[in-house]
């Protein structure tokens, strides 16, 4: 492997770009007609216009992006996060093209995406689970017998949702079969697939992942857990790791788990296990995600491993890395995902960036695109930045992210910068007592005391 196209935008372009770079390996990016000024275009040894602004006509085109990948002569495409990292389609047209793609198999990527299999394997691989339909519910009748039996309430989500897209909770058998429906016709809008599943709901819990680690010869580590339960509309705002509730036992426990699920498929690559964690501290299933992730630099801070370099090496074929099979939690690590947004309406605020400035100093890393007179364009994601505090402890990081938020600049648009200041002052936040219905919560409080 020589030459590598980057199939995204963005940090994450820049991130791979930077994990090419230290292995020695030159870099393709490719932009859209809306991305030519930007930082991830400039950075990369050779850079290729592939379409217009809107993303189908771009990222999302495999024609254009195979196009730039022949024309370049490249070895493997990198497909960041987002746009095509879980298409199993694109992954296959790679195959047939002769070029690695750096992530998982096709077939692994197809099984774990759909979560009615991905359930199935999980529950061969003994991985705890709430209680819920053995597949895919298909009748009305089938819905309210299965009903009966978990009770309320209950949670409806589409087999080919993710990331909390197509979930429905019902709360009574009076709102079952309305809700069921309609859930069957938002899937087969949203994701061409009307299939659902039901399983009990768990009101408040927090979302812990695993990262997991997998070789080409059968090698599977985990590298602890991230806690990702601050996030507003499943767009995840805040992510530490490790988890500040978990226990040893407890950490030991999941992370095994997960390896045990990623050993049942014969999984490669970086994966990450998701699971809720109830106020119990009992854990469940959710799903695979079989991309790198956006908060993949917290477990990066608290294990001493470049995620991204490793999963570039795992597609060359070598064996785990000594940094992974060596690899111990140390530290705390937090992130703040920086958006261009009105931070009272959430609502995109794209524009150029008149002034710039990145915080730095002892345990501070951010990823970012952003330069002094770039243009956040309108058509993407609204996240510019990742601020990431790493600290001996939860406290040391905490300190280092509030003077680092102070620190940081950015003129010309508008940021939620100001937003996490107050959400890092919040006692909850602070004493780690929180779930993924922290925010709407601190929203409501914040609301009546006047934003
Ligand atoms: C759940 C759940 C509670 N009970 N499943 C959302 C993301 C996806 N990976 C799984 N998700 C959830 N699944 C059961 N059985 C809670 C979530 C969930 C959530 C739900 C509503 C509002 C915000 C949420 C944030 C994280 C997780």
């Amino acid at each position: 492997m020589k030459k590598v196209l980057i199939a995204n935008r963005g940090e994450i372009a820049v991130r791979v770009i930077r994990a090419c770079q230290e292995l020695g390996l030159h870099t393709v990016a490719v932009h859209s007609t809306a991305d030519r000024d930007s930082l991830h275009a400039k950075l990369a040894d050779e850079s290729i216009c592939i379409g217009p602004g809107p993303s189908p006509k771009s990222y999302l085109s495999i024609p254009s992006l195979m196009s730039a990948a022949e024309l370049a002569g490249v070895d493997a495409i990198h497909p960041g996060y987002g746009f095509l990292s879980e298409n199993f389609e694109f992954a296959n047209v790679c195959r047939a093209y002769g070029i690695k793609f750096i992530g998982p198999k096709p077939e692994h990527i197809h099984a774990l995406g759909n979560k009615v299999s991905a359930r199935a394997i999980a529950e061969k691989a003994d991985v705890p689970m709430l209680p819920g339909s053995r597949g895919v519910v298909r009748t009305e009748e089938e819905a309210i017998e299965i009903a009966r039996e978990i009770g309320y309430p209950l949670i409806i989500k589409a087999a080919a949702g993710g990331g909390g897209r197509g979930m429905k909770i019902v709360r009574e058998e009076g709102d079952l079969l309305r809700l069921f429906q309609l859930a069957q016709v938002e899937a087969l809008n949203g994701f061409g697939n009307p299939d659902c599943f039901i399983e009990r709901y768990c009101a408040q819990p927090r979302h812990v992942e695993i990262q997991l680690v997998a070789d080409e010869h059968g090698n599977i580590r985990h590298l602890g857990e991230r806690d990702c339960s601050i996030q507003r509309r499943h767009q995840k705002l805040i992510e530490e790791a490790p988890c500040p509730v978990l226990s040893q036992s407890q950490r030991d426990t999941i992370g095994q788990t997960a390896v045990n699920l990623a050993k049942a498929v014969g999984y490669e690559s970086l994966g990450t296990a998701e699971f809720l964690l109830d106020e119990d501290g009992r854990f469940y299933f959710m799903e695979v995600n079989t991309r790198v992730q956006v908060e993949h630099p917290v477990t990066e801070l608290v294990t001493g491993v470049d995620l991204v370099k490793e999963q570039i090496r795992i597609a060359m074929g070598h064996e785990l890395s000594r940094a992974v099979r060596e690899a111990k939690i140390s530290g705390h690590a937090i992130e703040c995902r920086i958006n261009a947004e009105d931070p009272s309406t959430f609502a995109p605020w794209p524009g150029k960036v008149t002034a710039y400035h990145e915080p730095g100093g002892p345990g501070i890393r951010v990823d970012s695109m952003v330069y002094a007179g770039y243009t956040v364009p309108s058509l993407y994601d609204s996240m510019i930045a990742k601020l990431i505090a790493f600290g001996r402890d939860r406290d040391e990081a905490l300190v280092r992210m509030r003077r680092a938020l102070r620190e940081m600049k950015v003129d010309g648009i508008r940021t939620n910068i100001a937003f996490h200041l107050k959400v890092l002052d919040d006692p909850k936040f602070i004493e780690g007592d929180v779930s993924t219905k922290f925010l709407e919560t601190f929203l409501q409080n914040d609301a009546q005391k006047g934003g």
